[in-house]
């Protein structure tokens, strides 16, 4: 069969970018650590969580470092559970430098986001699903938990501040 010369060329050109692009794929899940989203280890019904353990959202030690955050989005704000506050009334949660952070997220009302500034954690936080993810903090300082989904008037007010200590 014959191939035209151009036409040689534009199958080498387009394997090649195919190629650049798995190769990116796959330097992203090995080296990166990038996964895809998955399906919510927990349901809840968002009607009731006063029956759940998002009734008392919080910071809990659980020994060696570990933490679990317990925190519901709703608009326009994340409530943690902690009675520190900043000066537009968002919460502060302080762990200290080195902590493995695992994060547990609902929604009292609409679709809600959670990304954790210079962290990989990016969750999208739907009413009735259970969102979850780790970080380790290593480096001291000031992270904001933003929304990233856009939930009505005040969404761009709506954030969290960690204090890595
Ligand atoms: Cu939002």
């Amino acid at each position: 069969m014959h191939i035209d010369r151009l036409e040689k060329y534009w199958i080498v050109i387009v394997a090649a970018v195919l190629g650049a692009f798995f190769a990116s794929l796959l330097a992203a899940m090995l080296v990166f650590g990038l996964r895809l989203p998955s399906l919510p280890a927990e349901f809840v019904n968002p009607l009731a969580l006063s029956e759940t353990r998002f009734a008392s959202p919080g910071l809990r030690d659980m020994g060696d470092g570990n933490y679990e955050l317990t925190l519901t989005s709703l608009m326009w704000r994340f409530n943690t559970g902690s009675s520190e506050r900043d000066a537009d009334g968002n919460d502060i949660i302080r762990v200290p430098r080195g902590s493995r952070v695992t994060f547990f997220v609902t929604s009292a009302d609409v679709t809600h986001g959670l990304m954790v500034e210079r962290h990989n954690l990016n969750i999208q936080v739907i009413p009735g699903h259970v969102g979850r993810g780790t970080i380790v903090f290593n480096e001291p300082g000031e992270y904001k938990i933003l929304c990233h989904e856009y939930c009505g008037a005040g969404h761009h007010r709506m954030h969290a501040t960690i204090i890595v200590e």
